[in-house]
């Protein structure tokens, strides 16, 4: 329940009596009077989510998550909007929340940018909104808070393996051409592990062949993959921005008479991922299709709920919050990367 519904709440039964010409307390005795009020039916607090899609296996994650933490049994009814990748469809979810008077709003946005106007009109309604994965880029007093993941540190994780790989094969940076595939162009997701690579294969040397959006999923992957393959004969590493592109990359180096493995000195080509959701994708890791994959978070659930009990607790909040994330490899040349003074031990693929 809101704060202000519950304020309300808290008092009516004082106030009832009040209110009907009654006494708050029992005239003879000086008892306070035991009002037999209903038994307070637990008025569930009502939170309008707003995904972006169901585009990929780490989307299926996030909204199972998001669905099971907010229940009745939890306390809550949530009202459920698949986006289907539009953001013209989420902008009209949000308005059907504002219309419902829900008590918060949960929004995935696809895409940073084009939020200002509803945003506007949630704060104006007095409904906070908490932004879950990716984030706008509208001035941060249009919502109360963003959980998530740091996606350049993501790509910087898996860059740093790289360059680890790279070295104990006895490799120089030269050698090695990137092709890139990259996520929804505009997602928070999208722009973070794209900088990530670019400062990367800057700072180490790479030659970045080509980039194109294969927007998470597996059917653009395979088709962006094979467009490449057939342009740049000396690709040996595809960097894909989820698993399920990184499934269709490799659908499409297979398709080519190629080979996806970890011999990359001897003409494998490497792939990369982003996520660890996808049960296929952590199979092909397991195989060493996939060389190495940077974890990405999608349990976020319990941990909005968290931090709307801090809201209804009156407690502040963090604006921005991150999830912990790990990288992980079964080949065994490298053990740990070093970002930014952290040290991440590379974990076998679970
Ligand atoms: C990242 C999320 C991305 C995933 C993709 O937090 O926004 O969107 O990495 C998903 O799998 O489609
Ligand atoms: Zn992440």
């Amino acid at each position: 329940m809101s704060i202000k519904k519950k304020l309300i709440s808290s008092l009516l039964p004082i106030l009832m009596p009040v209110l009907l010409g009654g006494c708050v307390s029992d005239a003879a005795s000086g008892a306070p009077a035991v009002l037999d009020t209903e038994e307070e039916t637990a008025d569930l607090i009502s939170i309008g989510f707003s995904q972006l899609g169901a585009e990929s296996d780490w989307r299926s994650a996030n909204t199972q998550s998001m669905l099971e933490s907010f229940t009745e049994e939890y306390g809550y009814s949530m009202i459920y909007e698949n986006g289907q990748q539009k953001q013209s469809y989420q902008i009209t979810a949000l308005r059907s929340f504002i219309q419902q008077e829900v008590d918060y709003i949960a929004l995935a946005p696809v895409t940073e940018s084009g939020w200002d106007g509803v945003l506007q009109e949630a704060k104006d309604a007095g409904i906070p909104v908490i932004l879950v994965d990716r984030r706008v880029d509208s001035d941060k007093s249009l919502y109360t808070c963003w959980l998530g993941s740091d996606f350049e540190l993501e790509s910087r994780k898996l860059c740093e393996w790289l360059d680890s790989y790279v070295n104990a094969k006895g490799m120089s940076s030269s050698d090695i051409n990137i092709i890139h595939i990259q996520g929804t162009m505009g997602s928070t997701a999208q722009i973070g592990r794209s900088r990530g690579l670019a400062n990367s294969a800057r700072e180490k040397g790479w030659n970045i062949l080509g980039q194109m959006s294969g927007d998470f999923t597996q059917t653009k992957g395979r088709e962006v993959t094979a467009a490449y393959l057939k342009r740049f004969l000396d690709v040996n590493v595809v960097y894909c921005e989820n698993d399920n592109e990184a499934i269709g990359a490799i659908e499409a180096i297979e398709a080519a008479g190629k080979t996806a493995g970890p011999d990359i000195d001897k003409g494998d080509i490497l792939v990369l991922s982003f996520d660890g959701t996808a049960e296929g994708a952590k199979e092909l890791a397991k195989e060493g299709k996939i060389a190495a994959i940077a974890e990405c978070n999608p349990l976020h659930g319990p941990k909005v709920r968290a931090l709307i009990e801090a809201i209804e607790a009156g407690e502040s909040v963090e604006k921005f919050n991150y999830v912990d994330e790990r990288i992980f490899s079964s080949l065994p040349e490298v053990s740990e990367v070093y970002v930014e003074g952290v040290l991440y031990p590379v974990e076998d693929v679970e």
